[in-house]
């Protein structure tokens, strides 16, 4: 009905402030400017490109979406205070998203609900067997055609596989690969974002 579409929120998250909206935009450009200069990630771009040889462009490839966010409940159309500071642990990519990964606090924990990772057992098994909050990202972009939710499947993908093999230590970190196209850089330095706890109405 309209009263539940307007008394509920399209979603829960925290938000990024916006400077730190351009800092965390910024790095996950220049990762995505290296990533696709080098030899190790060409040898694999058929996984992006559908054929080997072919060049791709990863800072067109991607496109975001939405004002950067942390989803914490997806309402589909209930608020609680207090900004409180993200930590991004990693940035991964795969052909259908790029994302970074949010390392949540035992005190943000509590504002995240228990089964967001049971949810996506249906298409993904193993990923319920991930500790709770593993699935917290920030969707960074998606490729043409893909929706902002496939951003913590992927994630909880990579997380559900073997530890990738570490193909290049870069400045930021190093970097894995984990088949078929999904690469995950884990950060040397957490990337410390400043972020509120809100809901989103759309
Ligand atoms: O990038 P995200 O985490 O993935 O943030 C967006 C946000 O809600 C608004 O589009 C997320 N989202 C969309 N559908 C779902 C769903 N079924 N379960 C969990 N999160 C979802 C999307």
């Amino acid at each position: 009905s309209l009263l539940e579409e307007t008394s509920f929120p399209l979603y829960f998250g925290w938000f990024l402030l916006s400077s730190v909206q351009v800092k965390v935009g910024c790095t996950a450009m220049d990762f995505l400017k290296t990533l696709d200069t080098l030899e190790a990630f060409k040898k694999h771009i058929a996984d992006f490109t559908g054929q080997a040889e072919k060049e791709v462009d990863l800072e067109e490839y991607f496109e975001t979406k939405e004002t950067l966010h942390c989803t914490t409940k997806f309402c589909n159309y209930g608020k609680a205070d207090g900004a409180k500071d993200l930590s991004l642990t990693a940035l991964f990519v795969t052909p259908r998203t790029v994302g970074a990964r949010v390392s949540l606090t035992e005190e943000q924990l509590q504002l995240w609900p228990a089964d967001t990772e049971k949810e996506s057992e249906v298409g993904m098994p193993g990923s319920a067997s991930l500790p709770v909050g593993s699935r917290a990202h920030i969707t960074l972009g998606c490729a043409a055609g893909v929706e902002p939710v496939q951003t913590g499947l992927d994630l909880l993908q990579i997380l559900s596989l073997p530890e990738g093999e570490a193909v290049e230590e870069m400045e930021l970190g190093s970097l894995r690969y984990y088949g078929e196209g999904r690469w995950m850089l884990s950060l040397r330095e957490p990337i410390c974002a400043a972020a509120c706890f809100s809901s989103f109405y759309g």
